[in-house]
């Protein structure tokens, strides 16, 4: 027997888009963490900040999660994995092989949809579309406090939108290659004092170790994990793997959780 499906009228469908979309939006208006990018080092960090207590927003320009993930390695859908990260990977239910002592390999589909799940779940919010496009600060002291955003629709159509701005105690640079939200303090708040040196090539073993230890807040109310730390930092990238990624957004909530937190 086929089930009958409910009917629905189509306005009841946008009010309840609308009603509860901007319950939310006025919400996150203000918020305890605004995370840029939901990259593996970006729903790493949004997992354990959710997870003690932190209301944490993840802003996405893409309509999807993952990042550098869903490329694998060269398009191989598989990613590898270095301990101690397996445990991140274990803890949210993300399968691993072992390849050598204390180096796993999983496939790239099921790590990003159980990082994302693993951060929803714990309670952070992931909007995806919008684009982190610059940064509120103020003085005295010279801090970070916010982000402004804006839908990344209207950024590729070239239209001449204002944005809107969210407010946080903490943003984090979680945007990959190009630390794309450090870049705008160093370009639009010069007496940040903040540079990009750009990664160097590849030592992925040296790499993964420095992006980890250089996790860290930047500019008071500004830290950058994963990718970011080795573009500002001019550190080896390392190719698809991906246990510092892990390592680098676990650190970050840590240092960010302290900070809010005091503990
Ligand atoms: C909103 C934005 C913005 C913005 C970008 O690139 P990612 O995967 O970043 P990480 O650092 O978590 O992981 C890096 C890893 O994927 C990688 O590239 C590695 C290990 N490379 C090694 C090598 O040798 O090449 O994710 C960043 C996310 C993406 O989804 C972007 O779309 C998003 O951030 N993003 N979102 N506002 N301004 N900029």
């Amino acid at each position: 027997m086929i089930e009958k499906i409910r009917e629905v009228e189509e306005e009841v469908i946008t009010k309840a888009i609308i009603r509860k979309t901007m319950e939310d939006w006025i919400n996150l208006a203000e918020t305890d963490v605004v995370v840029v990018g939901a990259g593996p080092s970006g729903l790493t960090a949004a997992r354990f900040l959710a997870k003690a207590g932190l209301k944490t927003v993840v802003f996405e320009r893409r309509l999807s999660f993952g990042g550098g993930i869903g490329g694998g390695g060269m398009q191989f859908h598989k990613v590898v994995i270095e301990s101690p990260a397996d445990r991140i990977l274990r803890e949210i239910g993300c399968r691993l092989e072992p390849i050598e002592e204390g180096l796993f390999i999983t496939d790239a589909t099921e790590m990003m949809a159980k990082l994302a799940c693993g951060a929803i779940d714990a309670g952070a919010k992931i909007i995806l579309g919008v684009s982190v496009e610059d940064l509120i600060y103020r003085e005295f002291p010279l801090r970070i406090v916010g982000v402004v955003i804006q839908w990344s629709s209207v950024m590729m159509a070239g239209l001449h939108v204002d944005p809107l701005a969210v407010k946080a105690k903490a943003v984090i640079d979680c945007t990959g290659h190009d630390a794309e939200v450090i870049a705008v303090a160093s370009r639009k708040i010069p007496e940040l004092g903040v540079t990009i040196k750009g990664e160097k090539s590849m030592w992925a073993s040296r790499g993964e170790d420095l992006v980890v230890r250089n996790t860290r807040e930047i500019v008071p109310g500004l830290f950058a994990a994963g990718m970011a730390v080795a573009a500002i930092d001019k550190t080896p990238r390392m190719g698809p793997i991906f246990g510092g990624m892990l390592l680098s957004g676990e650190k970050v909530a840590q240092l960010v959780i302290e900070k809010i937190k005091g503990k």
